[in-house]
């Protein structure tokens, strides 16, 4: 039969079908072929052993937490306590669209905000918006409503930010630790792995916040620039058609920044990202 991976405790793994859930095995033959089965894979199993029999193929997968075939990650950004870090920002917004996973933003704490401050924020709203980024709040959870269906939702950002909040906030019945000083302590401690989908909205959470690959390490300066998209989509217009926009003349992009149609943060990011690969 035919099902889905909706939870995974070392080798229980709960499968979801159109006639049931199902608690289930993996096989040996995947440990021979150095596959784990994953939360998010779609499966076919034995209904009478009970055993995982294969794995379809995959969209992609992340290693923490262990995800396959999700479609779109909350970049989780705080406008205060911790201020707003728009190179943290702008860095995972890169590294999600390189691995082919939607971003969304996602600002917290507005309420902290001053209404001078407020007002900032609001033109990154409206900017990260008029790119073609989605943008939202956790001021309401009818945000996610629309976002979240039929959608596979890993949640990623600095800590601090809100993701665990952010998940109560989404589901009451999560009931997850917030304000946490550090993950990285608790990892020790819980040694089996422990990953679940929460069905929400007509789609499904990843209960563990994270995104395996924080750094640049396979991007090369043209994945860089053709993955943010102001960089991208602006290049046709540059004199040269490899433009970097960079050390370039006649380059539309350093037009565009000089004019204030390009956020100097973003651009000013973007050549960190490219020089320093990080
Ligand atoms: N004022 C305010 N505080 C928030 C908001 N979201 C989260 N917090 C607080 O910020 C702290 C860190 O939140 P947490 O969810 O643990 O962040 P995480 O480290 O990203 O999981 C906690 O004390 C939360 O109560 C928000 O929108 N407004
Ligand atoms: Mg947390
Ligand atoms: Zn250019």
């Amino acid at each position: 039969m035919e099902g889905f991976i909706i939870k995974n405790i070392s080798n229980d793994y709960v499968v979801k079908s159109r006639k049931g859930v199902y608690s289930c095995k993996a096989r040996g033959k995947f440990r021979n072929m150095r596959l784990v089965p994953l939360v998010g894979d779609y499966v076919l199993f034995d209904e009478d052993s009970l055993y995982i029999l294969d794995i379809k193929k995959r969209k992609n997968s992340l290693i923490r937490p262990s995800v396959a075939n999700v479609d779109q990650a909350i970049i989780v950004s705080s406008v205060k306590e911790p201020d707003l870090d728009t190179h943290l920002l702008d860095k995972l917004l890169t590294i999600i669209c390189f691995n082919n996973i939607e971003p969304i933003i996602c600002f917290t704490k507005l309420d902290l905000l001053s209404g001078d401050e407020r007002k900032k924020i609001d033109k990154y709203i409206e900017y990260y918006k008029n790119q073609g980024y989605i943008v939202v709040t956790n001021e309401n959870k009818n945000n996610f409503k629309e976002i979240l269906k039929d959608k596979i939702t890993v949640l990623t950002g600095q800590s601090g930010a809100g993701k665990s909040s952010l998940l109560n906030l989404l589901d009451g019945k999560l009931n997850l630790r917030t304000n946490e000083i550090s993950q990285a302590l608790n990892r020790g401690k819980h040694t089996t792995r422990h990953t679940e989908l929460y069905e929400l909205f007509g789609g499904y959470v990843v209960d563990t916040p994270g995104f395996s690959q924080v750094d640049f390490h396979d991007m090369s300066s043209i994945d860089i620039r053709d993955n943010m998209k102001e960089m991208f989509e602006n290049l046709e217009y540059c004199k040269y058609r490899d433009c970097m926009h960079i050390k370039e003349d006649s380059c539309y992009v350093k037009e565009l920044v000089a004019s204030g149609k390009i956020l100097i943060s973003r651009y000013n990011n973007y050549k960190y990202f490219v020089e320093n690969k990080k």
